[in-house]
Parts: C-alpha cells; sequence; structure tokens
C-alpha cells in the first residue's frame, strides 16, 4: 500500500500543473502572454511520475510542451509563469518564452522549439555524465511526431553505440498537431524501432502516476547501472488543442470526452477521496490555487527585462552557470 503522504504530494503535484497551465491559458486570451502555448493538460501523470523516478541530480530535456516537466523537477509557478509573461524574473529572464524553459539548479536543461532537434543535445549530455564519471541519467521526453525525425534517429543510434545513461521517453499523445501516428509511420509502436538500434523498450499506457514512476524507474536504474539506453513510448492524450491556436477538428467531441474519463490526475483524486482524504485534498487545492494566483500577480508585478540582460546571456555564457 503506497505511503498517503507520498501519493498526496504527487496529486499535488499534477494538480499544480493543472492549475498552472490553466491560468496560463486565461492569461493568454486576455493577451498577457506572447508567442505561442502549448499545454500538458491531460499528461501531467507523466511528468509527475517520471520525476518521481529520478534522483536529484538527473538531467531533463523536453520539447516546447514543457511547463510540466519544469514544475515537475521542482521550478517554482513564480519563476514559470513570470518566464510565460516575458518577465526578467522569469527561469529563462523573459528571453525564452513558452517553448523556453530553462533551469538549470533542478537541472532541467530545456524547453526546445525545434521537432526532435533535443534529443541529440540529450544524447550529448549523457555522453558528459558517463565521460566525466558522474552517476547522472538524462531523461529525453519528445512526442511521437518526432520519432521519424533525424535527429532522434541520429540521437538513438549513438546513444545505443555507446551505452549513454540516458531513457528516451516518447510521449504518444496520439496527434502531432493534428496528424495521427498512422499519417505517419506505418506501424502502431514506436519501440519496434528499438530493436533495431539495440537498446531494450518498455510500452504501456498512461494509467496511474505510480505505473509510470515504476515502469520508468526501470529503465532508469538500468541506464544509470551501466545498461545503456531504453525507449519507452506512454500513450497519452493531451485535453487541448496543439497550442492555444488550434481549434482542434481532427478529433470528435465523443473521443475527447472519453479521454477525459480515463485522466490519470482524476483517478489520483478519486483514491484519495476513497481513502477518506477529502479534507487534505480540499486543503491542497486552496494551497495550489494560491500558489498559482501569487505567480500571475508575481508575473504582473515584474519588470520586463531590459538591455542590463544583452551582455550577460550573450556574450559570457554566465546566464548558464
Ligand atoms: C523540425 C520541425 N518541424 C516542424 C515543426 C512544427 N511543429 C511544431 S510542433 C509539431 C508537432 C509535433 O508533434 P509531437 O512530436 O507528436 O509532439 P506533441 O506536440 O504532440 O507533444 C510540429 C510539426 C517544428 N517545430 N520543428
Amino acid at each position: 500500500m503506497e505511503d498517503q503522504q507520498n501519493h498526496l504530494a504527487l496529486y499535488r503535484q499534477m494538480q499544480l500543473i493543472r492549475r498552472f497551465e490553466e491560468e496560463a491559458a486565461r492569461a493568454y486570451a486576455q493577451g498577457k502572454i506572447g508567442g505561442f502555448l502549448h499545454l500538458y493538460i491531460g499528461q501531467e501523470a507523466v511528468a509527475v511520475g517520471a520525476c518521481a523516478a529520478m534522483q536529484k541530480d538527473d538531467y531533463v530535456i523536453t520539447t516546447y510542451r514543457d511547463h510540466g516537466q519544469a514544475l515537475a523537477r521542482g521550478m517554482s509557478a513564480r519563476a514559470a509563469m513570470a518566464e510565460l509573461f516575458g518577465k526578467a524574473t522569469g527561469c529563462s529572464r523573459g528571453l525564452g518564452g513558452s517553448m523556453h524553459f530553462f533551469d538549470a539548479e533542478h537541472h532541467m536543461l530545456g524547453g526546445y522549439g525545434i521537432v526532435g532537434g533535443h534529443l541529440p543535445i540529450a544524447a550529448g549530455t549523457a555522453f558528459a555524465s558517463k565521460y566525466r564519471g558522474e552517476p547522472r541519467v538524462t531523461l529525453a521526453f519528445f512526442g511521437e511526431g518526432a520519432a521519424s525525425i533525424g535527429d532522434c534517429h541520429e540521437a538513438m543510434c549513438l546513444a545505443a553505440l555507446w551505452k549513454l545513461p540516458i531513457v528516451f521517453i516518447c510521449e504518444n499523445n496520439e496527434y502531432s498537431m493534428g496528424t495521427p501516428l498512422t499519417r505517419t509511420f506505418a506501424v502502431d509502436d514506436v519501440t519496434a524501432r528499438a530493436p533495431g538500434y539495440g537498446m531494450p523498450s518498455d510500452r504501456f499506457a498512461a494509467e496511474h502516476v505510480f505505473q509510470i514512476r515504476d515502469r520508468l524507474k526501470v529503465a532508469i536504474d538500468r541506464a544509470r547501472g551501466g545498461g545503456g539506453p531504453s525507449l519507452v513510448e506512454i500513450r497519452t492524450y493531451r485535453f487541448r488543442g496543439h497550442s492555444m491556436s488550434d481549434p482542434g477538428k481532427y478529433r470528435t467531441p465523443e473521443e475527447l470526452e472519453a479521454k477525459k474519463k480515463l485522466d490519470p490526475l482524476s483517478k489520483t483524486r478519486s483514491e484519495l477521496e476513497a481513502a477518506g482524504l477529502a479534507d487534505a485534498l480540499a486543503k491542497i487545492d486552496a494551497e495550489v490555487d494560491e500558489e498559482v494566483a501569487d505567480a500571475v500577480r508575481f508575473a504582473e508585478e515584474s519588470p520586463e527585462p531590459g538591455p542590463e540582460l544583452l551582455e550577460q546571456t550573450t556574450y559570457k555564457g554566465e546566464f548558464a552557470r
């Protein structure tokens, strides 16, 4: 039986990501956030389960759909929201925006807008850990739409060849913008490619945050123990459009409603209610609401980035510490 405090803690992280993004969507509609905004709503259990399976010094690298991983890794809601608002107090000093979150303190190395482009960087990060003899694992998240990008192939090929400590996590949320995997991939299984790289794999539907944590831990432990990389495909679903400008006409309302019934966050909530923890849940929900409201206030009141950031972010590299 899982420890109830741990169960509540993982619920809190998932609820924080969801509420953070609901408020981000509202602020975007109000014109307070510019550029792109890709929401992770529906997929929270993947980031939270993965971060629960990792150790403190492990690295996370992900796509433009990066708010969930950043918050699950420990970035403050303030630094995340301020980044969305383009403010100097944001995690990337307001210069990156939604797609370019970065948090060296929590080893969250981005936030990348080029589909698949971060995967060779992830392999390089894992190479560095191995070269330095550090027991760190890199978790590289990507969508199924990136699976056929050349960068993905190159990264997996070298990672397997050099037995790098990395776990490639494909979050298969069924659509690459509006394109289903069946229109870009001849087989309905991203992990079918793993044997070609000489890599072990795992594949499952995201049903529960504990399940995700425990399945990923197998691959993470293998990587840390010198067993090389793995490819894990997690079938999940995003409840919102690809980005804020996507009305989602490629899927039916019935499909969306059916998927919402399988929401791992709702499932965790129901379990905790059934365990008699309704009061604890209400307290967490109130705290999370306040944390997100505080983050919005903080972002609104923070200053815009000014020319003083130019030198340190362009020439000296101090920004990346
Ligand atoms: C190299 C490249 N090609 C195309 C795009 C435009 N683009 C942005 S997101 C996206 C879909 C990617 O889908 P997927 O990898 O499944 O991730 P998801 O958005 O579902 O999380 C595309 C084609 C891009 N950013 N980079």
